[in-house]
């Protein structure tokens, strides 16, 4: 039975458009022409496949504006964020198109022969996006997946299928064969675990809650199905006393504000060493108060709302009543609005300083060492993202080495580059994103010997 999707405005509530949900039977026709799609698409000259996925980028870079409204609207981003979500698909689709020609493998030397490595694509992929990024997460799936000769079927989150509907329209008005690139909006216990389960898809990129996503892994299991995973985190921001204090309080805000806190990557755990404590509070108290809570459309908005009454609920549900707190200010409604919220005075085992919230909220924690620091910032599931604030060069990089998490800054919040690799530690994920090895990622190694002596 096919579902509706109702698409919400999050900043108003209003239905922005309706969308019928794939079925288990949808998938599976999609699956068959996306294999046949993928044949010509294999055989066809790297030089070709490159520059049609070239003109796609260049007809986004046509629609970026479009692109970001939408995004606004489905989403409730930024208007300023949700153009940088549509750059950011163009210049995947660039980077990506820059790796076809390069894509090789290896001549290994061996006694009696000759051996080389030839890099073949997978077959059909199956990307299940998120709704927090749902432009940049779904191409950082298909870019290098059809980059490597693949074929994709983006099954994009319940709550914001539009402009993955939408690229999908670039995609063909720039050329790019019929049925290569598919989007199959749904649930994700119809759409989602359809293609998880068919036998004709390779392999499953998903981005979401870590619950989900060992799910996903365990089914994929039947079929030695190959996965990558992204399961957000629980980023640690740690601020040593000897760092630039004004610098890293004033920063901390939009490094667990941006895209309202519903970022993998928000630094929701902020550590601070003991003898610096008061004075960054005393600084992070004010910027927080600031931060620019409203209409997405906004120029001048810092954070819309959150994505639905659910996520709304569930953030909620992590604030306890009485918990004494640095706050900023948010609409009444409405719209799914919570405001900027530094839980202070928390247990480290709380809840709040455990639990992904994925809502503007983080908290903040003393210490009293290095050893403290690292020890604090190890002891989570998750292991994704993490900032170190210090002046000392050696302190910087000792710390950048013992804690757990793919993506580590200094002095910065900077996780996300389409250029250098992204991806969880612990139960934050397998595999890697984006970076120099992404089309790789989407290929299976075939080793070949050719006797010489024979
Ligand atoms: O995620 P789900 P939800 C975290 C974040 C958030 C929580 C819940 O903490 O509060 O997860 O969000 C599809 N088979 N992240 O409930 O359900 C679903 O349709 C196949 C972190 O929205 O994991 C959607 O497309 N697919 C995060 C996608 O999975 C299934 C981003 C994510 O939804 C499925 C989002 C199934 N059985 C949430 N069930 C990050 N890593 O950045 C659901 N889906």
């Amino acid at each position: 039975m096919t579902t509706q999707l109702h698409v919400l405005n999050p900043a108003t509530e209003e239905v922005v458009a309706t969308v019928p949900g794939a079925t288990a039977a949808d998938v599976d026709a999609a699956v068959t022409r996306a294999a046949l799609a993928q044949r010509t698409w294999a055989a066809a000259a790297p030089a070709d496949r490159a520059r049609l996925l070239r003109r796609f980028a260049r007809v986004v870079d046509d629609h970026i504006e479009e692109l970001a409204l939408l995004e606004v609207r489905e989403a409730g981003h930024t208007i300023g964020n949700a153009r940088w979500e549509a750059g950011n698909v163009r210049d995947l689709l660039d980077y990506a198109a820059g790796g076809v020609e390069r894509l090789s493998g290896r001549q290994i030397p061996v006694p009696g022969g000759l051996d080389v490595t030839l890099l073949e694509p997978l077959g059909v992929i199956g990307v299940i996006a998120p709704w927090n990024f749902p432009m940049p997460i779904a191409a950082w799936g298909t870019a290098p997946a059809l980059a490597a000769g693949n074929a994709v079927l983006l099954k994009p989150a319940e709550t914001t299928p539009l402009t993955a509907l939408r690229l999908a329209e670039l995609a063909l008005e720039a050329g790019l064969p019929e049925h290569l690139f598919q989007v199959l909006p749904g649930t994700g216990p119809v759409t989602g675990d359809a293609l998880v389960t068919h036998p004709g898809v390779a392999k499953i990129v998903f981005t979401g809650s870590t619950r989900v996503g060992k799910a996903i892994m365990a089914k994929c299991a039947d079929h030695v199905k190959r996965v990558t995973l992204e399961l957000g985190g629980k980023s640690p921001n740690i601020v040593f006393a000897d760092a630039d204090i004004e610098a890293a309080a004033l920063a901390a805000p939009m490094s667990f504000l941006d895209n309202s806190g519903q970022d993998c990557c928000a630094r929701t755990r902020i550590l601070v060493q003991r003898t610096a404590y008061d004075r960054f509070l005393e600084l992070l108290a004010p910027a927080v108060e600031k931060v620019a809570v409203g209409d997405p459309a906004d120029e001048q908005t810092q954070m819309g709302p959150l994505i639905s009454r659910a996520q709304l609920d569930r953030v909620r549900s992590y604030v306890p009543d009485d918990a004494p707190a640095l706050r900023g200010t948010a609409p009444e409604g409405p719209g799914f609005w919570y405001p900027p919220t530094v839980l202070t005075g928390l247990a480290p085992d709380a809840p709040a300083a455990v639990d992904e919230v994925f809502g503007p909220v983080a908290v903040v924690l003393p210490f009293e060492d290095e050893d403290d620091a690292v020890r604090l910032a190890n002891a989570t599931d998750y292991g994704l993202s993490g900032s170190i604030w210090t002046r000392d060069v050696g302190r910087a990089l000792r710390v950048s080495r013992a804690v757990q998490a793919g993506n580590l800054s200094v002095n910065s919040h900077s996780s996300v580059r389409y250029w250098t690799p992204f991806g969880g530690f612990k139960q934050s994920g397998i595999g890697r994103e984006l970076g120099p090895d992404a089309l790789t990622a989407f290929t299976e190694t075939k080793n070949v010997f050719i006797s010489t002596e024979g």
